[in-house]
């Protein structure tokens, strides 16, 4: 015997099941389409040495819009932390150089940039811990996270329903160890979606190039710091660990852009672009 609350209880899901399947075929549904979750926007401020954004999150398709109001360049790196692992510990992990612990996953987020330009990363960002950080050095040799920039960010599981990451009109496939493009970059507006083929962590430096200047006088300076940067930095992608996709906006002007990975070999430990992870695109 079948009774009523449980006959009324099995409409509902019914009625939902078929609301979520109708976008498929059922032609009604161009009138009236099924909500999708839309990417929550998240705005970052970062200065010398701090960075002002929300501690808690919820999970889903995630836009970091980062400004830069200070004087040094700066990025956002988001890794998951596994449970039992504390600020401390990722400060000292951090600290110790070399590659990052097996408990803290390269999730992806804006990369460099100064000045008035934004960096816009869009993010699958699961539910869990999570720790937000600037590893770029200061001319003093101290990476910025040493300074204050670093911080815990809670992701709570979400109720609405998830949004893909969207669409892009270029790819970029990140491997071991190269870059490679679907196609031409020309100036003016691009959404780029960037995945990692590869078996290691890896991250996209986008750089505008002084004229006159190359890639490789780019990486001299990263490593000396000697005299202004031959570039301006443009974002791309921070750390992104294999198997991971992360949508770029970028509003490109003509000029030849550096496009470089320094995360440390897993192997080896010296960074990829020692590896050859670096090419350089001239925009039109
Ligand atoms: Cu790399």
């Amino acid at each position: 015997m079948r009774s009523r609350p449980r006959w009324t209880r099995w409409r509902a899901s019914t009625s939902t099941l078929i609301f979520a399947l109708a976008p498929l075929g059922a032609p009604t549904m161009r009138r009236a389409p099924v909500p999708v979750g839309v990417p929550q926007v998240v705005h970052v401020t970062a200065r010398e040495f701090a960075f002002e954004m929300p501690d808690t999150l919820r999970a889903g398709v995630t836009t970091f819009r980062l400004r830069n109001v200070g004087q040094q360049p700066h990025h956002v790196m988001v890794y998951a932390v596994d449970r039992g692992h504390s600020l401390r510990d990722v400060y000292d992990a951090l600290a110790a150089g070399g590659a990052h612990p097996g408990w803290m996953h390269a999730i992806g987020g804006p990369n460099a940039i100064i000045g008035p330009r934004e960096s816009v990363a869009t993010i699958d960002l699961p539910a869990g811990a999570y720790v937000v950080f600037c590893h770029i050095p200061s001319p003093d040799g101290r990476l910025h996270f040493t300074k204050g920039m670093l911080k815990s960010l809670v992701v709570i599981p979400a109720a609405t329903p998830p949004a893909d990451l969207p669409a892009g009109d270029v790819a970029v496939q990140l491997s071991d160890y190269a870059f490679t493009l679907s196609g031409p970059l020309k100036a003016g507006s691009h959404r780029i979606v960037i995945t990692n083929r590869g078996s290691q962590t890896h991250e996209l430096i986008l750089s505008r190039l002084a004229p006159g200047k190359t890639t490789r006088d780019f990486v001299h300076w990263i490593e000396a710091q000697d005299g202004p940067p031959p570039v301006t930095p443009w974002g791309g992608v921070t750390d992104l660990g294999p198997g991971r996709s992360v949508v770029v906006d970028v509003r490109l002007e003509p000029g030849t852009y550096s496009v470089l990975c320094r995360v440390r070999d897993a192997g080896d430990g010296r960074p990829h672009d020692r590896h050859g992870m670096m090419m350089e695109v001239v925009v039109r």
